[in-house]
């Protein structure tokens, strides 16, 4: 498939997915997430693939859902689903790592996407906020959700209700993000860990992803449970039985996924 508004390419065993409408500051509408979503299913399908890196631009990695194409909805338009809500959510299902290497803007739907990533590392010049505020709505795509789990009641109240930004310094220290390095260190930083990642044994990647996910949506010790019997079922993994055996041999392990 050919994308028109997403950068789409591999490097080694990571697939990168940058948004690509400068002119709009990577404005989020429905082909941009059309096609966002499709290259992270394709991604995901890829028995190459260990792990997605989404980024932006040095500017924006995306300044919301686009306002101009939203702003005559009616409340049918929006609720029936064939608008902004039909494709904001794929990215949920993917099973696979996605790093969000944010750079500049990430505001509203912006904001909400890095979110839905798996970690976010940032870049010095980065800046988070729900600011639809300003426009007369509220976030909908987890602003009011994911932030206050990310960095706690208050500052999720402060920043939905006073649409103040949050610097990346204030980011870190909050835990909405992992790690913040200079602007230009930002991909290889990014590309790093997801090479990292992607020698590890898929199957405990996804476990993991699932696992800490679980953490969100779960009592503690049905989370506990749930990680315990996921810990069981590597048991079963062939790489399981090469990376013990690899630690005792005193050498790296080669993990083949299975
Ligand atoms: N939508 C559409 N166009 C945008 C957006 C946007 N969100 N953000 C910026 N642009 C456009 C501007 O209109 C401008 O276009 P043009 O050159 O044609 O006039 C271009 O990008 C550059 O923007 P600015 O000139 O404003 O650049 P500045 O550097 O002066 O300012 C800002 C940058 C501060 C980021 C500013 O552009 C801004 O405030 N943007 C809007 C931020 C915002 O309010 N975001 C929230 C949008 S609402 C939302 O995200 C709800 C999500 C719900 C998802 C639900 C899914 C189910």
């Amino acid at each position: 498939m050919s994308y028109e508004m997403i950068l789409v390419e591999t490097q080694g065993h990571v697939g990168v997915i940058r948004l690509n409408r400068p002119k709009a500051l990577n404005a989020l509408n429905d082909q941009l997430m059309d096609e966002l979503g499709a290259a992270l299913v394709q991604f995901d399908g890829d028995a190459d693939i260990g792990c997605i890196v989404l980024t932006g631009s040095d500017k924006a990695f995306a300044a919301g859902a686009d306002i101009a194409a939203m702003a005559n909805y009616s409340f049918m338009d929006a609720y029936k689903g064939d608008y902004i809500t039909r494709n904001w959510e794929q990215i949920r299902k993917i099973r696979k790592p996605v790093i969000a290497a944010v750079a500049g803007y990430a505001l509203g739907g912006g904001c909400e996407l890095a979110m839905m990533c798996d970690f976010i590392i940032a870049a010095e010049n980065a800046k988070f906020g729900q600011p639809e505020i300003k426009l007369g709505t509220i976030p909908g795509a987890g602003g009011t959700q994911r932030l206050p789990r990310a960095v706690s009641k208050a500052k999720a109240m402060d920043m939905c209700l006073t649409a103040r930004m949050m610097d990346a310094a204030e980011a870190e220290r909050a835990g909405l993000v992992s790690r913040v390095v200079p602007l230009e260190k930002l991909f290889d930083e990014a590309m790093a860990a997801a090479t990292v990642i992607s020698a590890m044994s898929l199957p405990t990647v996804m476990m993991i992803k699932e696992s800490v996910n679980r953490a969100y949506e779960l009592t503690l010790s049905e989370g506990v449970l749930f990680e315990r019997r996921m810990f069981h079922s590597t048991f079963a993994l062939e790489d399981q039985k090469e990376g013990m055996k690899a630690f005792i041999e005193k050498r790296l392990p080669a993990f083949r996924g299975i």
